[in-house]
């Protein structure tokens, strides 16, 4: 059989392991893993890693942020950086624009992703509140409809969900199969903070990591998952940025709940002192969580090798810095309060971990493509088609390079912002082809072809990682 393409040379990253061998793609799927493969259009990739595409489920475009507040990516530029990172696979959040319902801004997503994407795409949604349509109506058949994960809020005016609406939808979560996602931070006690760190006049960008602190993200979590243990659901708890936090996820997972968690490169290279820095510039880091101490580096770490950590995603949410519509919103230089909560990382995830944990020593190939696709398409209903390079799945594949050394700069990124947090940020190994089902969207650095993703429909999550 001669194969649309074959892929040579590579080591590749698998689902049964990781070996030398060809990849035979045909229509899109990958149908042969074997050697001497022929095909009308070989790839030599020797001295490559061929991993499977990268899935970032964790990402933010086009999102409603506020009044004269615009995010930097829609969804071409999002999905042309994300591809540009060695991704195939991207899942951004719904969320509904005020007035509008959740079946609603569903709509306008799928509008908005039609035709413009250089990844595939699947949505999340936003659940921010608990009306009698919401959760007896819509949600139910959203998630009857393919929409099988939804976050909702801890944290946040207007987004915020008291612990009996979390409850209640968490109920339709456990009556309907689906994923519920966390973001674990206490509102009431940011609040305070915020308003105490104002009155002292400590308002530049600093504060916003000083009002954040951990005990807010740690106590959230735990009551994230006690509020989970209730309703008798599996839980996804997102950004976990310190060490206290995940604690909390490790004991629960001793008492025998099925917890899962994601953290993010900002949690294992970037510092509250970052926000401190000179000017304004420490705008550019601001995040929530907000990124920690150094002392907690190693606490993530642990837990991304010990396995407490099932997802590695980037947490975009982009703004740009030299922007009234992004950071330097009016404001935002009078109070750290009205900074847009953000950053760009989407085409950075990647490489940032595979420098840090593979070529670090921290990381097998395997577990890395674990925690950066495979557990991404099984938790959130896209296994088998995709998430593991196998016969029979998508033919999305990235290619390696594992030895270049360079730094990150923003000069060659292809992302909506105007800046990269990981500015002059040195990491070895960057992807130097992305496929997606068969068809070539990066190589060398620069997005290829016209906007060929889909819209993918997507199954009940599958919890038994
Ligand atoms: N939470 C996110 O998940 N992303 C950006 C901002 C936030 O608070
Ligand atoms: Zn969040
Ligand atoms: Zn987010
Ligand atoms: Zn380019």
């Amino acid at each position: 059989m001669t194969h649309d393409t074959v892929i040579t040379g590579a080591r590749v990253v698998a689902a049964s392991g990781t070996t030398m061998c060809d990849i035979g793609i045909t229509q899109g799927q990958i149908a042969t893993l074997g050697s001497a493969l022929t095909g009308t259009e070989v790839i030599d990739a020797t001295g490559l890693i061929a991993l499977p595409g990268g899935i970032d489920s964790h990402v933010h475009i086009s999102q409603p942020s506020g009044p004269g507040i615009e995010m930097a990516d829609d969804f071409i530029s999002g999905t042309r950086a994300a591809a540009c990172g060695g991704n195939t696979t991207i899942l951004p959040f719904c969320l509904p624009e005020d007035g509008q319902t959740l079946r609603e801004a569903v709509a306008a997503y799928r509008k908005k992703a039609e035709g413009n994407c250089m990844t595939d795409v699947a949505f999340h949604l936003i659940v921010k509140q608990t009306d009698p349509v919401t959760l007896g109506q819509d949600l139910p058949a959203l998630i009857r409809a393919g929409y099988t994960s939804f976050k909702v809020f801890m944290t946040y005016a207007g987004l915020a969900l008291s612990d009996r609406q979390i409850l209640d939808v968490m109920a339709v979560a456990k009556e309907q199969n689906a994923m519920v996602m966390v973001h674990a931070e206490n509102e009431d006690a940011i609040e305070f903070l915020r308003d105490r760190a104002e009155r002292e006049g400590e308002t530049g960008p600093y504060h916003h990591a000083t009002t954040r602190p951990i005990p807010v993200e740690r106590e959230a979590t735990h009551r994230a998952i006690s509020l989970a243990e209730i309703a008798g659901v599996p839980l996804t708890i997102v950004h976990v940025s310190n060490g206290e936090a995940t604690e909390e996820i490790v004991r629960a997972r001793a008492r025998g709940l099925t917890v899962f968690a994601e953290t993010c490169p900002q949690y294992i290279t970037l510092t509250a002192s970052d926000l401190d820095r000179d000017g304004f510039d420490g705008a550019k880091y601001v995040c929530s969580p907000p990124p920690r101490t150094a002392d907690e580096w190693p606490k993530i770490w642990a837990g991304i090798e010990q396995g407490t950590f099932d997802l590695f995603s980037s947490d975009h949410c982009p703004f740009r810095f030299n922007d009234t519509a992004g950071k330097d919103a009016p404001g935002a230089r009078t109070s750290f309060r009205n900074i847009p909560n953000g950053i760009p990382g989407v085409e950075t995830r990647l490489p940032i971990l595979f420098s840090e944990g593979v070529v670090a020593g921290r990381l097998s190939l395997e577990r890395f493509a674990a925690i950066t696709a495979t557990n991404h398409a099984r938790l959130y209903g896209l296994y088998p088609r995709k998430g593991a390079i196998m016969v029979g799945a998508d033919a999305d594949i990235t290619l390696w390079d594992p030895t270049v050394t360079k730094p990150i700069r923003q000069h060659d990124l292809h992302h909506g912002s105007d800046y990269t947090p990981w500015e002059g940020f040195e990491v070895t190994g960057w992807p130097v082809r992305t496929i997606l089902r068969g068809k070539s969207v990066m190589q060398d650095g620069h997005p290829v072809g016209p906007p060929m993703g889909e819209h993918l429909e997507r199954g009940a999550p599958d919890v038994q990682l």
